[in-house]
């Protein structure tokens, strides 16, 4: 059986939500977030060197990371068609593209944004506060800000195009591409204002197999 090593509130979810949509079976082993860091217990790098959330492990014994690459991987292995288009199809090459997109390019602002809203939150020594609040307010809206902006515009450009990420279709592009969408309506600025990527977060939010993943899972939060 597959075997979800699966770290609370992170991107594994879309792991399970990805194996209930192919209706495999799969057990999880459970991790939890240090409170105080966010940061994984020690024991998922006896899974993986890096220690990161999702881990599978096949039923053959292959150990997969990296989300796009098992969702990937697991949607060619299990789907037999059913969540990837055919391949050699300007869909596919679209497919392909979010895959690599979600990680590559959209969670990089995302992540920026959590780490200096973290900053901005910390204590500091009060001779310092006036030079980090500087540093801080000026990457923010130098950068981080227009960035998040520029990835928004351009995802619900593309979504006013097609109804999911890679088409007319359904696909585990839209499920590679879900976190990085439920981390921007989390704390990256994405609110009615992008009505076709709120729409979206809407259709898959309704999705059952999406529902049975937020039960085996557990609480699915993002702050
Ligand atoms: N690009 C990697 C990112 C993996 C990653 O950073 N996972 C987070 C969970 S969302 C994690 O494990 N964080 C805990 C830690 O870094 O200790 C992927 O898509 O799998």
């Amino acid at each position: 059986m597959i075997t979800v090593h699966h770290l609370n509130n992170s991107r594994s979810q879309r792991v399970l939500w990805l194996l209930e949509e192919l209706g495999q079976p799969y057990e999880i082993i459970r991790y939890q977030r240090d409170p105080a860091t966010m940061l994984a217990p020690a024991s998922l790098k006896a899974v993986h060197p890096l220690g990161k959330s999702p881990v599978v492990v096949t039923d053959d014994g292959l150990t997969l990371a990296e989300s796009g690459a098992i969702i990937e991987t697991l949607a060619e292995r299990y789907g037999q068609g059913q969540l990837a288009p055919a391949p050699g199809t300007p869909e596919a090459a679209r497919y392909r593209y979010w895959l690599h997109y979600a990680e590559g390019s959209a969670m990089p602002p995302l992540l920026l944004k959590l780490i200096f809203d973290r900053i901005e939150k910390s204590p500091v020594p009060f001779f310092a506060k006036p030079i980090v609040k500087g540093v801080v307010d000026k990457t923010k809206s130098a950068f981080i800000a227009p960035q998040l902006k520029t990835h928004l515009d351009f995802m619900e450009g593309e979504l006013g195009k097609t109804p999911w990420f890679a088409g007319e279709s359904f696909s585990a592009a839209d499920i590679q591409m879900s976190f990085a969408v439920e981390v921007a309506r989390a704390r990256g600025g994405l609110d009615a204002s992008r009505p076709k990527l709120m729409a979206w977060l809407e259709r898959i939010h309704a999705r059952p197999a999406y529902q049975r993943a937020l039960e085996r899972g557990g609480r699915f939060e993002l702050s």
